[in-house]
């Protein structure tokens, strides 16, 4: 995800220095974010109306890096007259987290519609059905500068302008024609020359709120939604133009006043200016022009709110950054819901049961002939190779090593050209998994990154790879980035599967509960409070031990990883199989042991560990199947979760793990977001 911000001046008079300052500090506000590149776009010309015929071109300065490059890159801007005064003036400002094209000044936003910036958008989503649009828009002789689905708004709205018989059509119709061929998800800000002082927005799965500052008493506290007739299409070339349907839009009726607007993605960029916002709805328009917002709806929903609250913010700053959470870890464990959907998003079909990973796609076949899949990682990383291999090998029916990169390193391990190796990291620049990259990269194998960082030195180095969009990770202790990891290694199972007829079922029981999952993940942390009670009762211990096995194994050990790093308190993962084979010395009445149990093949062998250690006088806490209530009545204390299919049970049983470390972090006033002696990114060996 990244941060849009949006800032329109009407009749307040301001310098175009103190408007750049106000969109860079909207950005830096947005940072957290996410920040590969950041970019911005003000108008040209101070003197409204335009001098006829001479429209003064939107200007747009681009940078990779963080924020601060892009300030300094303005402070250079030798031609820009920084004392200009507007009475009125758009301007638009973007920081970027990449999804499509890496991160660099070309691909970084605003994108144009053209040489002559006619039109400027920045987008915060992915646009799914991009690649149609562009290939439409090339035949009608547009080119493309960027590697990025967002260019494709900006042309598209140009097109749609061009094709405009009379030049009549307001901004906000053109941007509602526009949002209507769009797939997937977007938060966006439009401006144009051709509509000065002018600012719209739209929102369809990513966050968009305004901000609204203003001496004069606002109309009312809410906006009825007055829904008017269809506007039918009778633009030409409609036939060529994909579907259109009706619009209905309300208006906030009002004379032009003195009023400043703030597009932004959250309340983190605009609690400094007012503390009135309007958060927007999926598929709302809000318009801005001659000073006045208008808030425009598609078609009337069922279910529809009659109006839009004009709420009034009562969260710091610092606050807002995290949203209701004290932590970003707590918050990006909250976020598991929305960040697996957005990993799923554009590549797995619900209805036809069927998987696209459009990074690998050239590389199937060869994959599909190789020796053998190694998956190489660290710490969490390596945890969601551990935690999808056995359906890795079910599905693939190849041989499948998982390696953690420096033992991998150490062995020197032998690699032939025809092994596909898989190196999967979150900052996609860890030291040890980079290395071992290049090691294999020596030895001719095919290489394939999984990643959360477009444009990292591991997405950068590696032949194909697939992106998991969690949107950036902030806690050093990796929560979402684990659960979007293993859904796209479960993604990537399916596809190497998916011409197999025999396993037709199996493949189709996953993904139905791939699209479960968000709800159940959503269960599941509602029982957060339960889940700090049990913190409170560990929060003592000086050594827990988790235990599982097969599917749940991995979680295990990813359970244990996480209270470590977090609790600073000793933990172990053990296969639940070894027990007897040593460890079982450890368990006593004193021992706090956590039992993974669910509704599997592995079952009664877990049934048998239970009785392993309740001889031993242990009080076992048994993560298990909400419906076993069996299970639940031999244990001391019991977490109860939904069932779904065996080999994506790791992903819920996880969750009151990732709950459970935090808790006890807190408890014990730890620093959960960034713990002692640990980064976020292990970038030496
Ligand atoms: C886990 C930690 C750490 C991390 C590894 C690998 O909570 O964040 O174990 O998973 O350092 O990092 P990358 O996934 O970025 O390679
Ligand atoms: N998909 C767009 C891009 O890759 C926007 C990504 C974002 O939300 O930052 O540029």
């Amino acid at each position: 995800m990244c941060g849009i911000f949006a800032y329109i001046n009407h009749l307040v008079p301001k310098q175009r220095k103190v408007i750049l300052e106000t969109l860079i500090n909207g950005l830096k506000r947005l940072e957290y974010r996410g920040y590969d590149s950041a970019g911005l776009a003000i108008e040209g010309s101070s003197s409204y109306p335009l001098e006829t015929g001479k429209e003064q071109m939107t200007r747009i300065i681009k940078k990779q890096g963080k924020v601060k490059a892009l300030e300094e890159e303005i402070q250079v801007q030798e031609d820009l007259d920084f004392d200009l005064v507007f009475d009125i003036h758009c301007g638009i400002a973007h920081t970027r987290w990449a999804t499509h094209g890496v991160p660099n000044a070309i691909n970084s936003h605003p994108h144009r519609s053209g040489e002559q910036n006619e039109f400027v958008v920045i987008h915060n989503g992915i646009i799914t059905n991009y690649k149609d649009i562009k290939t439409f828009l090339q035949t009608k002789g547009f080119r493309f500068e960027s590697d990025t689905d967002t260019e494709v708004i900006a042309k598209l709205i140009k097109y749609i302008y061009d094709s405009q018989g009379n030049k009549d059509i307001s901004f906000r119709e053109l941007v509602e024609s526009v949002i209507l061929q769009l797939e997937g998800a977007f938060a966006l800000a439009f401006m144009s020359t051709k509509y000065p002082g002018q600012c719209v927005a739209s929102r369809r799965g990513s966050p968009l709120l305004i901000g609204i500052k203003t001496k004069q008493k606002l109309n009312s506290d809410y906006v009825p939604i007055l829904y008017k007739d269809a506007i039918t299409d009778s633009r030409p070339n409609a036939s060529t133009m994909p579907r259109s349907l009706s619009m209905s839009n309300f208006e906030i009726v009002g004379e032009s006043k003195e009023a400043e607007y703030f597009f932004a993605s959250d309340a983190s960029a605009v609690i400094e200016h007012t503390n009135r916002v309007i958060y927007l709805e999926d598929n709302d328009v809000a318009a801005v022009q001659d000073g006045c917002l208008s808030i425009h709806r598609l078609k009337k929903e069922e279910g529809d709110m009659m109006s839009r609250e004009v709420k009034t913010l009562k969260m710091e700053l610092q606050q807002i950054m995290k949203g209701n959470y004290n932590y970003f870890m707590q918050k990006e464990i909250f976020e598991q819901p929305e960040s697996v959907i957005n990993t799923m998003r554009g590549r797995l079909n619900f209805e036809d049961h069927t998987v696209i990973l459009g990074g690998l796609k050239k590389y199937l076949s060869e994959m599909n002939r190789c020796r053998r899949l190694l998956f190489i990682a660290c710490g969490t990383s390596y945890h969601s190779a551990m935690a999808t291999r056995q359906l890795m090998e079910e599905l693939t029916q190849l041989p499948v090593m998982i390696e953690l990169s420096s033992d991998f390193l150490d062995r020197r391990t032998p690699i032939f050209r025809d092994d596909v190796c898989f190196f999967i990291s979150q900052s996609g620049e860890t030291a040890d998994t980079l290395n071992a990259l290049r090691y294999c990269k020596e030895r001719g194998a095919l290489l394939v990154g999984i990643t959360n960082t477009v444009g990292s030195t591991i997405s950068r180095e590696t032949h194909c790879g697939v992106h998991i969009n969690a949107g950036p990770e902030i806690g050093v202790a990796s929560t979402k980035a684990y659960t979007s990891q293993f859904i796209s290694l479960v993604m990537f199972a399916l596809m190497m599967n998916q011409d197999k007829l025999s396993t037709t079922e199996r493949r189709k029981q996953i993904i139905n509960d791939l699209r479960r999952l968000p709800d159940l993940i959503k269960e599941i942390l509602q029982q957060d409070d339960q889940i700090k009670k049990l913190a409170e009762e560990l929060v003592e211990e000086k050594s827990i031990l988790l235990m599982g096995r097969g599917f749940n194994f991995a979680t295990c050990l990813e359970g244990a990883l996480k209270i470590k790093e977090l609790c600073y308190l000793h933990s172990e993962g053990i296969l639940a199989g070894e027990l007897k084979h040593g460890p079982l010395a450890l368990v006593d009445e004193d021992m706090p042991v956590i039992l993974i149990a669910m509704k599997d093949g592995t079952y009664t062998k877990c049934q048998n560990a239970l009785h392993e250690v309740l001889a031993r006088k242990c009080r076992p806490i048994v993560i298990c199947d909400k419906k076993d209530l069996e299970m639940q009545g031999h244990a001391s204390r019991s977490i109860g979760i939904p069932g779904c299919v065996d080999c994506l049970q790791g992903i819920l049983s996880v969750i009151p793990l990732q709950l459970l470390a935090f808790h006890v972090a807190v408890l014990r006033g730890f620093d959960v977001d960034c713990p002692r002696n640990l980064a976020k990114s292990v970038t030496v060996e």
